[in-house]
């Protein structure tokens, strides 16, 4: 894309966008329209009466968006961090459309916290990145909880989600994920349960842990989010490790959602059950690298995905059904180019996406008494773009959208805890997308 764009727009553009004898494509003031088919307007049909010729005859439909895509990534790296971003509120007052909250920081003794998890009791586990398990009990942060397995930590590799089971009560299990590290530097996703007794990993089983073969030496697209249903079944995400082509293949346990029972054994209604050569566990398929989920109050499960470059995607997850990666994406594929086309008979379209990439990661439909003017929408986190997102939705139809806070952090994790405030896992942006930095776990106090 970028050559293509050096080739054809460039002598006019500037090579980095930012104007010569034409405008720039970049500050966001456009005297055709903003929008993407206001832009593949200009771009297609040439905007004669101002000097701009037309590509219609010298560009594919593909050819097009993908420059569209890059002239979106482009003006987004341009802007950079906004101003107001050098005084973070944190634990300070901030005032929304319709709720103002005071965020309060609870620990800032994290390193890249990934997960969050609260016990029956109040407690809240929280996974770091870099292989440690702690426990926040009324505001004192425990040490590392002894005899977590040893994990795989380069690039994205690290401890992955926490999750607790619902009957916790009466069996104390504790469900965790990591990179498990194997010889020649290649690792996978694992799963495994145990309990916490003295603030040691005891009665440990594994839940998922794939064969040998599927251990790699790709580092990213490791998954792993998880969350229980109402029935006990644990449904958990793996991305494509590297691998966009598995997230099509049934017999590969990669790009996809996994539903099992709470031991890991496979529920007989899963939908590829009796396919031969299919794996029992999924449970939606066509995904890039899901690491948010939540569920509707009418049941329906709700996940998000990370796109390429653009088109990360919130989608609503139905069994057995296709959500379309790496064959149609809203993204910039490595290639450069778009997918060939963006929609196609059998594969689910996303309910939202948003180019260029966010970084989209949990997220949580809101049904509390806490923030009332926010019951029925859903909340996103980014981490790339370090916000907090209040969506409101009508059934599957997303409507507005609001940032309720930027600029605090790469948004992880949040969960609600037993007093209905939300929790959230945020780490400073480091120098590189995968950097381990420091972190913290917040609260977001309501304010009258
Ligand atoms: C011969 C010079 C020339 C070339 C080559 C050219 N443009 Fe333009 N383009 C213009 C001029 C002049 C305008 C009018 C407005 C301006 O100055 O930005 C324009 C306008 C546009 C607009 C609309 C901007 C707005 O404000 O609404 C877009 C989008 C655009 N060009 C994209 C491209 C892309 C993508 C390419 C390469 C495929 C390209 N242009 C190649 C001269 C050129
Ligand atoms: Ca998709």
């Amino acid at each position: 894309m970028r050559t293509l764009f050096a080739d054809k727009c460039a002598g006019c553009h500037g090579d980095r966008m930012q104007g010569g004898r034409a405008g720039s494509l970049l500050d966001d003031t456009w005297m055709y329209g903003g929008s993407d088919d206001k832009v593949l307007e200009s771009i297609r049909e040439g905007r004669a009466d101002a000097g701009m010729p037309s590509f219609k005859a010298s560009l594919s439909d593909v050819e097009a968006r993908g420059l569209l895509l890059l002239i979106r990534t482009n003006a987004t790296q341009a802007k950079g961090r906004p101003a107001t971003l050098a005084t973070p509120v944190m634990d300070g007052v901030v005032k929304t459309a319709k709720q103002t909250f005071r965020i309060e920081t609870l620990t800032e003794a994290v390193e890249t916290p990934w997960g969050l998890a609260f016990l029956p009791d109040g407690r809240l586990l929280i996974t770091e990145r870099p292989g440690r398990l702690r426990i926040l009990d009324k505001g004192k942060l425990s040490e590392p909880v002894a005899g977590i397995p040893a994990v795989w930590t380069r690039q994205d590799g690290g401890l992955f989600d926490v999750e607790v089971h619902p009957k916790y009560a009466q069996n104390g299990w504790i469900y965790l994920a990591y990179a498990e590290p194997r010889e020649t530097n290649r690792s996978m996703t694992t799963i495994i349960r145990g309990r916490i007794k003295d603030n040691r990993w005891v009665d440990q089983e594994y839940i998922y842990r794939a064969p040998d073969e599927l251990f790699t030496q790709i580092n990213f697209h490791y998954g792993l989010r998880f969350i229980f249903d109402r029935e006990g079944h644990l449904f958990y995400s793996l991305g494509d490790h590297g691998k966009p082509e598995s997230a099509q293949d049934l017999s590969q346990p990669t790009g996809k959602i996994h539903r099992v029972n709470d031991d890991g054994t496979i529920p007989k209604d899963n939908p590829f059950v009796s396919r031969a050569a299919a794996l029992g566990s999924i449970w939606s398929y066509g995904h890039r690298n899901p690491e948010g989920f939540s569920f509707a109050p009418n049941g329906t499960l709700w996940a998000t995905e990370h796109g390429p470059s653009g088109g990360d995607e919130v989608n609503i997850i139905q069994k057995g059904r296709n959500y379309g990666w790496p064959v149609i994406s809203w993204g910039l594929m490595d290639s450069g180019l778009p997918t060939e086309t963006t929609a196609k008979p059998g594969m689910e379209q996303p309910v939202a996406h948003w180019e260029p990439s966010p970084g989209i990661a949990p997220v949580l439909f809101y049904n509390g008494s806490k923030y009332p003017a926010w019951k029925g929408n859903v909340l996103l986190g980014f981490m790339g773009h370090e916000e907090l997102r209040r969506l409101t939705v009508n059934g599957t139809r997303v409507g507005k959208q609001e940032v309720l806070f930027k600029g605090l952090g790469r948004v992880r994790d949040f969960v609600l805890g037993p007093d209905g405030l939300l929790y959230a896992a945020l780490a400073n942006p480091g120098p590189q997308l995968s950097s381990t930095t420091q972190g913290r776990v917040v609260r977001l106090v309501p304010v009258q």
